[in-house]
């Protein structure tokens, strides 16, 4: 070890200055001073709240550098296997309060604040949210850290560090307008780790010859450089001193700031070019969910970060000077999705190429270190890369890839003789015009587990996308572990109230490492004062958030009406449609109805929010719609109270906070067998709210955990969707009169223009309506009366809310971590010894 080689006066000084964590107010606010003063050059005259955000982060910060510094020191002495999580995106959020809730300190925060003159709350909210991330995909990751952080397992996560995460949205005449979010000019999390660089290669050529030995040697060469920065991003356990790592990839030019001799010889516009082209890499994430369109941008952004944190993760290893055959036991790599898949490729070329191994035993080693989790069945979001395409920016890669399926193939046809036709479909390289690299069979054959996101994916994925495979490898290549959230961020943070009641039922805040204590939630159902409490929360937060609506949107909502909340990214699939075509339905009723029929009506807000991908025209045709009807029904004096509409703009992580303690139901309706798991589903149900869902993703399990009288479920099944797809096309279908009358409105111009909704509404009428709307119309109207009915008995609809959380348990984080840990990883959490001072 290098403590080892350090002189005594040294290690004396050192251990004499080395810092201590604040324990207490007055302590954070000597830090928090000191930062807002020197780091921040501000003084008690100019400390507005941006510079009290400021110091404050900055004093939380050096807290937990502290602890990260002796976690990974700690780490890199115990020698335990790590888990390294690849993800092209992290959606964060903001990271105060929850480092604040981490190392327990808040309340020493939120008195010091108050002595400076501030709430707290004004200054976790000067915050920007760490948005690199579209939805679930990226917000798991997150959960996903400080899970694995707050059990104390060895993980670092590795992603890229965009300069711009995901757009904001404005919604400016009801339509979605994008603004980029620059969001770097004060980070006070990330820590530049200008030594810690990679050079990255792209394009060239591959020689091949053979050496002294006789061996074929291949060489990569003549490309183009670009070098990967590390910055790092502390996270912080929930009660625990293990804090991980977070490394984010920026690129730069490779030759330093500019070329010198193009600047000098007059060239400086295209001296300047080069820097800029390097630096595109990193600059924005793709705004896409559940969507890949095959940029070579894309596949840039792949490489380069897959190629340094291999080099990273190699590099660490390397250290150790252990036999590469304990590379599996030292590392275990888990895909998120395709989007890493190139670091099979890649490991596999650093291990022959580099390292000299022979390739079955390099395969070996590839193959025992990486685990995939498949996140989508949609056709159009599996990734593939034209063959040219690799050709010309990864050559070397490419004959890689060529050599690992045609030893697949080679085994295939061993296995399966008789079954010629299967080699062309488990083929890695798809024989279209032009040829695809299939980056979903690339990543399976690659790994040794695959698992699928909920029970019904998991199972899905078996029986279409991988179904060839499952008779190749044998069915214990593939598992399940179903999706969680952190109920530090979802529960504690989103809803303190709701969390603070139930600690003084359980006897303290154990549920937020133990969520299945929630259990002892059910002894509470009939507690009247509890009940009472319960409801009042709810109230608070449907008030919190009508303030958040009448802000942004000037639409006043009544709290005492029922929330009805969709919230996640626009997409067909998750049949934002067939809610809207909801409201229109209940609007068109009450417009029917006599002045008495209209008094014993429930009165509901409908609210929606979520981005569109900029490309993706029918998603923004949906938002379009919904503020149309938003503009008639708010405005229309027969319906006051009754119906409310409103579409939140630029819906994100913090957004998030506020809307999903608000709800009484939430909105959970993909066609069966698209949504492969969903995590608000859980986020909301958390916070006491019911949800009306079909039977898709994750909502199975939720409805099999809290009780099926405690969810709405309606709609067809997923083994049924291809025969009502297919009869679309041969049986003329009849319309339910009911959606038909939602159409005929739109058509007469009622929500404005109707030439607008014309692709929405034919996509249905005439085009197949390939995502069911009209199926599941009748079943959808009939569950949305049944909620009218059941809401307006409270005492029940009380009971059933209670009931839901005490049995969300199951949907920790926490638990899905420990699964993957288990099955897939074999990895052990590492107890975090507290060192001495300065150790
Ligand atoms: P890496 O594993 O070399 O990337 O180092 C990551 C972090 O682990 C460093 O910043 C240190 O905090 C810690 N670390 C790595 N190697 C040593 C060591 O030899 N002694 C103490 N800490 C180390
Ligand atoms: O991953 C979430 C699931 O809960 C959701 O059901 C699922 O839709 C989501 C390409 C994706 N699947 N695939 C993506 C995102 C970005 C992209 O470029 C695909 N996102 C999901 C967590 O398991």
């Amino acid at each position: 070890s290098v403590e080892a080689s350090i002189p005594e006066p040294q290690r004396a000084a050192w251990q004499k200055f080395s810092a201590e964590p604040f324990n207490t107010k007055e302590q954070f606010e000597q830090e928090a001073v000191r930062h807002i003063e020197t780091t921040l050059a501000r003084s008690l005259y100019n400390c507005d709240e941006g510079a009290a955000y400021g110091g404050t982060a900055l004093a939380f910060r050096d807290r937990m550098v502290i602890d990260w510094n002796r976690t990974q020191q700690n780490q890199t002495f115990a020698d335990q296997k790590r888990v390294y999580y690849l993800s092209l995106e992290f959606l964060m959020g903001r990271a105060l309060d929850n480092a604040m809730l981490n190392v327990q300190q808040k309340d020493s925060a939120k008195a010091g604040l108050a002595d400076l003159g501030f709430r707290m709350e004004d200054i976790i909210n000067q915050e920007r949210d760490a948005a690199l991330g579209n939805g679930g995909l990226g917000r798991l990751a997150a959960c996903f850290l400080d899970s694995l952080a707050s059990l104390n397992y060895p993980a670092w996560g590795y992603g890229l560090r965009y300069r711009y995460g995901i757009f904001k949205q404005e919604i400016i005449d009801g339509y979605q307008v994008e603004i980029p979010d620059y969001w770097l000019d004060f980070n006070p999390w990330e820590f530049p780790r200008h030594d810690v660089t990679v050079d990255i290669q792209f394009f060239g050529n591959v020689r091949k010859y053979v050496d002294d030995s006789g061996k074929q040697v291949s060489v990569w060469e003549n490309g183009e450089i670009v070098q990967a920065v590390a910055y790092d991003v502390p996270i912080p356990g929930y009660a625990t001193p293990t804090t991980n790592n977070l490394r984010l990839w920026s690129s730069k030019a490779a030759s330093g700031e500019f070329d010198f001799q193009k600047f000098n010889s007059g060239e400086y516009e295209s001296s300047v070019a080069d820097q800029q082209r390097a630096e595109t890499i990193s600059a924005v994430l793709y705004p896409n969910d559940n969507l890949e369109r095959g940029k070579e941008l894309r596949l840039k952004q792949q490489y380069f970060w897959c190629a340094a944190s291999l080099f990273d993760i190699v590099r660490r290893f390397k250290k150790s000077k252990k036999a590469w055959k304990e590379f599996p036991n030292a590392v275990a790599i888990q895909l998120n999705d395709t989007h890493p898949t190139l670091a099979i490729p890649e490991l596999q070329r650093i291990l022959i190429d580099q390292e000299g191994l022979e390739w079955d035993e390099a395969w070996s080693i590839v193959q025992k270190t990486f685990g995939y989790t498949n996140h989508t069945v949609l056709p159009e979001a599996l990734e593939k890369w034209s063959v040219p395409l690799f050709q010309h920016l990864l050559p070397r890669h490419l004959q890689i890839i060529y050599d690992i399926n045609l030893h697949f193939l080679q085994y295939v046809e061993r296995n399966f003789p008789k079954d010629r036709e299967m080699l062309g479909r488990v083929s890695i390289i798809e024989e279209s015009q032009p040829k695809m690299v299939r980056m979903a069979y690339l990543a399976l054959i690659g790994s040794h587990k695959v698992n699928g996101v909920a029970e019904l994916h998991s199972d899905l994925i078996k029986t279409t996308i991988f179904k060839d495979f499952v008779k190749i490898y044998g069915p214990d290549k593939f598992t399940n572990v179903t999706n969680g959230i952190t109920p530090r961020r979802w529960l504690h943070q989103a809803n303190p109230r709701l969390s603070e009641l139930i600690a003084s039922k359980l006897g303290g805040y154990d549920f937020l490492k133990d969520l299945t204590l929630l259990h002892k939630l059910e002894n509470y159902v009939d507690d009247k004062a509890f009940r009472k409490e319960f409801q009042e929360i709810k109230f608070a937060n449907k008030v919190r958030l009508a303030k958040h609506i009448k802000d942004t949107n000037g639409v006043s909502v009544n709290p005492a009406a029922l929330f009805d909340i969709q919230v996640k990214r626009i997409h067909e699939y998750k049949r934002q449609q067939l809610n809207i075509f909801g409201v229109i339905h209940r609007y068109l009723t009450i417009k029917s109805m006599s002045p008495e029929e209209r008094k014993k009506l429930a009165p509901r807000v409908s609210i929606f929010g979520g981005k569109a991908a900029p490309g993706y025209w029918m998603a923004k045709t949906i938002i379009h719609l919904v503020n149309a009807v938003g503009a008639v029904v708010n405005n229309d004096k027969d319906v006051g109270d009754l119906l409310k509409c409103v579409f939140v703009e630029d819906y994100n992580v913090s957004k998030a906070e506020i809307i999903v303690p608000a709800s009484d139901i939430s909105e959970h309706i993909s066609t069966a067998g698209t949504e492969a798991s969903g995590t608000s589903n859980m986020k909301f149900v958390l916070n006491g709210g019911l949800i009306i869902g079909t039977c898709d993703g994750a909502n199975i399990e939720i409805t099999r955990e809290i009780g099926e009288e405690n969810i709405f479920l309606f709609g067809n099944l997923s083994e049924d969707v291809e025969d009502l797809r297919h009869a679309h096309f041969y049986s003329k279908f009849e319309f339910d009169p009911q959606l038909q009358r939602v159409f005929d409105a739109i058509k007469e111009g009622r929500f404005g223009d109707a030439g607008q909704f014309s692709a929405l509404v034919n996509g249905i009428v005439e085009h197949g309506d390939y995502y069911l709307v009209s199926d599941d119309f009748k079943s959808y109207i009939d569950t949305h009366t049944l909620i009218d009915e059941a809401y307006k008995d409270q005492e029940s609809w009380v009971s059933k809310c209670i009931t839901s959380v005490a049995r969300m348990g199951f949907f920790s984080s926490d638990r899905c971590i420990d699964e993957y840990a288990e099955m897939i990883w074999n990895v052990e959490p590492l107890s975090p010894t507290k060192k001495a001072k300065g150790v």
